[in-house]
């Protein structure tokens, strides 16, 4: 029997001996496994407790440091956060990956193997969720004193299944292989309220709710690069009401009892997979409550264990809006402070106006969150009529500034007295924080000359922009090891994990023709590693020395994945009008999900497969083409499919990609991006200058002229004899020929509104310029290092420092302060 030694609270800095010996003890005594029957999934849960020890020790100093210090908290609520596997991170952020790969050397097990069993936990859409989680790893590593809030779906993301070309949803059951990563927190729970009547004492408002269910607490650990910080991300699972309300059972009625706890757990049970329309349904409203009531108690309650007063609160707290889904902590926090706290109405707004601040990810109207006045009428009486009374004082406001007539008031007010009255979540959002901040320049700038154009007049100061960043130690010290050690040994320093505008030293190195034969071997090695997974899961053999041209993201029409395949088969025209050129070798890889009840999405998964089914078999073609769509995207397959790229397709319609993060991954691991004038394109092509970057298709400005003087796509299909082609061989079923109709819809989408016949022609000629330009190897790979050396900006440490200082106020733990604490 392996021994291990006596407990002591500080965990040594572990060997491979100690760490292997602790693998083996977790496996026997924690999951009761014997090592001789232990299959990869008992390895790995082993590895993971022992890799937990590690972390679970700086995890609670951090939080003694917190209160010892008394340091202002940021708390980041977010409905998504997209974590992906925590497993390789852990280790890369606690310093022992290697001793861990030494340790799974000793006890005879393959390491790849194992971390790929870990599930990765999909809790979250897209670049909203992903943004939130790389924002995680940033706060801890910059030693922010900080918690996010969310919710612990029983089922993420569904799982993405490609059945004769068609995407088919299964159900994510992430939770069912037990995780070791998350403390079950039992004593945190909260009663979480709905429904019943609003009744009024005089001036005292009292709410009787008809409803109460339990929101229990998970902690997930988000180690801190560096191994001395790990924060929480405190997850909220519904629980039946019975640990408050014991009426039911009293009754004796035992058995619908039972039955209302299962639906009472129905709020945690599903993230909803929209990441761009929002819902509607009176389910989604109920998880967005359930998550900021929790959440806004707890931070309360977590105050008043620090300090004395609930007075202090604005002092000590800054709560953070991942766009609008959370904005009903507002009325939350207010109905607290007011109704339970005693605390005066005037007084409890000041507080929430201090501690509130706002992101905003999307001007898209259709994303904008609205709930009818009715049914938060009858979910949340007392926040609907806290939600009105805050409007009165906002409206009142602004009437006595006397500048500003009756059309201007209906305009801002954050009831929009349509046809069915509805509370507008984003003007509520606006009217409480004291920062909205856009997700990229051109986005934040946009932001204000449109939808909250009203509100930028009345509070110009309150406008803000803070470009997203990624995590440098998931996006290359994880997923592109042979670019981290390509990095440590020309930059003579591992320092750029910390600090990522150390990569701009590179710009020194970028024409040393040995200096880019290394990076080629770099990428070349992540290409080969991205084949040999195509050829394992989707039996297609595809040639690591073509170029790869890479889409992967949400499937979405503005998003133009259609103007891609548009390109593709275009090309596909050509090669086989003139076979004798000498064509440049491509595979086009497509990821991502479509929401499931996007029609057009879905069509657009369904036309990859069946130009991909066409072309991959035609002989004439050479494999100059082959066009791959990987199926279940996740963070965890984007690790393997980004480092691999050559080009990043950022295509977007102008004005319509708030920012895009995937385009910052691309750029960080060497690949050139081919994109519009869009979303953080704009602020890529700024640092790599003109010359290592293809940009095309109308701008801003141009798409919105054309939207005036009356958008008309017929002119782009006259003028045009290629396209025309391509428009007619989709819709006459040339990639159809089962079902030659199946296609005749999509060109002419809702009028072509995201302009891909505009845009078209230059994006082929830009395709055209990359051609030649990968041709060129010299001239490539300087481009590609260029874009590397330049990324330094691009860290979420460098987006999560600029909240802190111009939003959030905080300060970091000091070194002296995390050290200095009662051991
Ligand atoms: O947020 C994305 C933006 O499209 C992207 O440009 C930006 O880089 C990223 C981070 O700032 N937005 C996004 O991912 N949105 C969602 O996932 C989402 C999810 C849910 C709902 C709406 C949008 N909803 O209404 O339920």
């Amino acid at each position: 029997m392996v021994k291990l030694p006596e407990y002591e609270y500080r965990v040594p800095k572990p060997d491979a001996e100690l760490v292997r010996k602790s693998i083996v003890y977790k496996l026997i005594f924690i999951l009761g496994v014997d090592p001789r029957d232990a299959r990869p999934e008992d390895w790995l849960n082993a590895a993971m407790f022992a890799a937990r020890d590690l972390v679970t020790e700086s995890f609670l100093q951090t939080r003694r440091s917190h209160i010892e210090h008394q340091k202002r908290m940021v708390y980041y609520l977010s409905m998504e956060f997209l974590l992906g596997r925590a497993f390789t991170n852990s280790l890369i952020n606690e310093g022992v990956y290697d001793v861990f790969i030494e340790a799974f050397r000793q006890l005879g097990i393959d390491f790849d193997e194992v971390s790929e069993k870990e599930e990765d936990p999909g809790l979250g859409n897209g670049g909203l969720g992903r943004l939130a989680a790389c924002f995680l790893d940033s706060l801890a590593t910059l030693r922010i004193p900080a918690m996010g809030y969310g919710i612990r779906y029983q089922y993420g993301m569904f799982k993405q299944e490609i059945v004769d070309g068609q995407q088919v949803e299964k159900p994510d059951l992430w939770l069912d292989k037990g995780m070791a990563w998350q403390f079950a927190r039992p004593n945190k729970h909260y009663p979480v309220a709905f429904g019943g009547q609003l009744r009024s004492i005089g001036p005292i408002k009292y709410w009787k709710p008809s409803e109460k269910i339990t929101a229990l607490g998970y902690d997930e650990i988000i180690p801190g690069y560096g191994g001395d910080v790990a924060n929480p991300l405190r997850l909220w699972t519904a629980h039946a009401g019975s640990l408050f309300d014991l009426a039911d059972f009293n009754k004796g009625d035992y058995f619908s009892a039972m039955r209302n706890q299962t639906s009472d757990e129905n709020i945690s049970r599903v993230l909803y997979p929209n990441d761009s329309t929002e819902s509607g349904r009176e389910l989604r409203l109920k998880q967005e409550y359930f998550l900021v009531s929790a959440s806004v108690q707890d931070i309360i309650a977590r105050h008043k264990c620090r300090f004395d007063s609930i007075e202090t609160l604005a002092d000590e707290v800054a709560i953070h809006l991942n766009d609008t889904h959370p904005v009903l902590a507002i009325p939350e926090l207010m109905r607290i402070l007011i109704d339970e706290e005693g605390i005066a109405w005037q007084d409890a707004w000041a507080m929430c106006c201090k501690i509130f601040s706002y992101t905003n990810h999307t001007l898209m109207s259709e994303a904008l969150e609205s709930w009818s006045v009715d049914l938060m009428g009858r979910l949340l009486p007392r926040h609907l009529d806290l939600i009105f009374e805050i409007n009165e004082y906002f409206l009142d406001s602004v009437r006595e500034l006397g500048e500003y007539d009756e059309e201007f008031i209906r305009r801002v007010s954050i009831i929009d007295e349509g046809y069915e009255r509805r509370v507008r979540m984003a003007w509520l959002a606006v009217v409480a924080s004291h920062k909205v901040n856009g997700v990229a320049k051109i986005h934040s700038d946009l932001m204000t000359t449109s939808i909250f154009a009203d509100f930028a007049e009345l509070f110009p100061e309150r406008f803000t922009n803070v470009t997203n960043g990624v995590t440098p130690r998931r996006w290359i010290a994880v997923a592109n090891r042979p670019l981290a050690g390509f990095l440590d040994k020309h930059l003579g320093t591992p320092q750029w994990r910390l600090h990522l505008e150390k990569l701009a030293e590179l710009n020194d190195l970028v024409d040393d023709p040995k200096v880019q034969a290394e990076f080629a071997e770099v990428k070349n090695a992540n290409k080969r590693r991205l084949a040999d997974y195509i050829e394992r899961e989707l039996g297609i053999k595809v040639n690591p020395e073509a170029l790869f041209d890479v889409q992967i993201k949400r499937i979405h029409e503005y998003k133009r994945q259609a103007m891609n395949v548009m390109h593709i088969i275009d090309r596909y025209n050509r090669i086989l009008a003139h076979p004798e050129k000498d064509w440049q070798p491509r595979v086009f890889i497509f990821a991502g999900k479509a929401a499931s009840a996007y029609y057009m999405a879905k069509k657009i998964i369904r036309l990859i497969n069946d130009v991909a089914a066409v072309i991959n078999n035609d002989k004439r073609i050479h494999d100059l083409i082959k066009v791959v769509f990987i199926p279940n995207y996740s963070v965890s397959l984007a690790q393997i499919i980004t480092p691999a790229a050559d080009l990043s397709e950022q295509i977007s319609l102008a004005g319509t990609e708030a920012s895009g993060t995937g385009n910052m991954k691309f750029a960080l691991g060497g690949a050139l991006t081919i994109g519009t004038l869009d979303g953080a394109n704009v602020e890529i092509r700024e640092k790599v200058g003109d010359d290592n970057i293809f940009i095309f298709g109308n701008t801003v400005e141009q798409v919105e002229a054309l939207r005036r003087e009356g958008y008309d796509p017929i002119s782009y299909l006259e003028a045009d004899r290629d396209l025309r082609q391509v428009v007619k061989q989709v819709t006459t079923g040339v990639f159809s020929p089962d079902e030659p109709g199946r296609y005749s819809d999509v060109a002419q989408a809702h009028g072509d509104y995201y302009q891909l016949m505009a845009d078209f022609r230059s994006y082929v000629e830009a395709q055209n310029k990359a051609d030649e330009y990968y041709r060129d190897t010299a001239k490539w790979r300087r481009a590609a290092l260029i874009n590397i050396a330049n990324m330094g900006y691009f860290s979420s440490d460098r987006s999560i420092q600029q909240y802190a200082d111009k939003i959030w106020h905080i300060k970091p733990l000091s070194e002296t302060e995390l050290a200095q604490n009662g051991n």
